[in-house]
């Protein structure tokens, strides 16, 4: 079949569908290192993976709107200054199981794990098309290029077994401070087949799913991208719109992934013994606001502490500061005394003080897109 060479993949992940291939760790797994090993990281696919075993001659092509259209060999990325960038990619998907408990949403269950923090090595996209002539800080090119398409080399069955691709706005793409990756290695070793070999394209900040693998090309085209992945799914929609009224163009394809947080040393139920626990667990909010505030509380979020933030152990997090890694998420921890069963909740608050909203019900949408409620652990003090 399509799916007879899949590589091989590290027996802990917890498989949400087989073909094509989409897997998650187990929650204490996902929070035991700061950089996700890349055999923990989540792995979310529509199609089988390609197979690129000539790297001599495997190109991405830049066309479009554009005066000097070029192939560009992997040499020719190699070449432009190379940028270790860490940041957190998180499938728009993650916690769909969850939002599906309250109201049935079609796609991939996931629990809290489809998101990963990785150190993403490669050249800055705005490198690569100043390679075309496209100088930094473009927001439109002269003959009206305005958002620069990536597709991929992988077919899936939504595009008709056409390509997955995507698009980010020329502004984004061409700002170094946005740093966008072309990227060739994840955490010091090149890409794996399963995220993306030989390319792929980084975007931090914005839903996993416009960093598109497996680069094949980039356009420079008029308007955002018109794939299905753009304009027919990664959208958000209210919780009135079903599939009988359902409108697709009525809403922008989500971009920036909002503020997130979820505990991961505890399971949905627990039966833990009197005393204390050790509560952990990520935060992460979209566009680089760092996380300003966890808030826990063991009372079914009538009264609340603090947890301690954390990107690298022992140093204490601080947003916005030039020591903390912009696009990564941190660890939160707090140790709190259980007298009795109780329902644990936490909550993340970002640096433009968005908040997390409290029911999975206000947010609820067809796709199950986004679930970022207050995430809740039962335990229940046995013996
Ligand atoms: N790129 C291609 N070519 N094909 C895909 O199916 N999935 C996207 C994105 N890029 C996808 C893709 C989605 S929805 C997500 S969340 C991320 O890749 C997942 O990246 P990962 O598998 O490296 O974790
Ligand atoms: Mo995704």
């Amino acid at each position: 079949s399509e799916y007879s060479q899949e590589p091989p993949r590290h027996p802990c992940l917890k498989i949400n569908s087989k073909e094509p291939f989409n897997a998650e760790p187990p929650r204490p797994a996902l929070i035991s290192s700061y950089v996700t090993p890349v055999d923990f990281f989540y792995k979310r696919n529509h199609g089988p993976i390609p197979i690129v075993d000539d790297m001599e001659r495997y190109s991405i092509s830049i066309t479009g709107l554009i005066d000097n259209p070029k192939q560009l060999f992997m040499k020719d990325i190699w070449n432009l200054p190379k940028y270790n960038v860490a940041a957190t990619l998180q499938c728009a998907g993650n916690r769909r199981t969850a939002m599906s408990k309250t109201r049935t949403v079609k796609g991939v269950g996931w629990d809290v794990a489809a998101i990963g923090n990785a150190v993403w090595g490669g050249a800055k996209l705005a490198d690569v098309l100043e390679l075309v002539g496209i100088p930094k800080l473009t927001s439109v090119t002269p003959s009206g290029g305005k958002h620069v398409e990536f597709v991929s080399i992988d077919k899936c069955k939504e595009e008709n077994g056409g390509s997955y691709k995507a698009s980010i706005p020329l502004s984004q793409a061409t700002n170094p401070v946005a740093d966008v990756l072309v990227a060739y290695e994840m955490n010091g070793e090149p890409l794996n087949r399963d995220h993306g070999y030989p390319l792929r394209v980084v975007v931090p900040g914005v839903i996993g799913a416009r960093s598109v693998k497996w680069l094949d090309s980039i356009t420079i085209i008029t308007e955002e991208c018109q794939g299905f992945f753009m304009q027919r799914d990664y959208k958000m929609f209210p919780p009135s719109v079903n599939w009988e009224n359902i409108n697709w163009s009525s809403r922008r394809p989500q971009m920036d992934f909002p503020v997130q947080c979820a505990i991961c040393s505890l399971e949905d139920v627990n039966i833990v013994n009197p005393g204390k626990i050790t509560i952990k667990g990520y935060a992460v909010s979209g566009g680089g606001r760092g996380i300003e505030r966890v808030d826990l509380s063991i009372d079914g979020g009538k009264t609340w502490v603090e947890a301690t933030r954390y990107q690298k152990a022992g140093v204490p997090y601080i947003a916005d500061d030039m020591s903390s890694d912009k696009w990564a998420w941190v660890f939160f921890e707090a140790n709190v005394d259980i007298p009795k069963s109780a329902e644990i909740v936490a909550k993340a608050v970002d640096i433009a003080a968005n908040v997390q909203p409290e029911n999975v019900e206000s947010i609820w949408n067809l796709r199950g897109i986004l679930n970022t409620s207050w995430h809740r652990v039962e335990v229940r003090v046995g013996r």
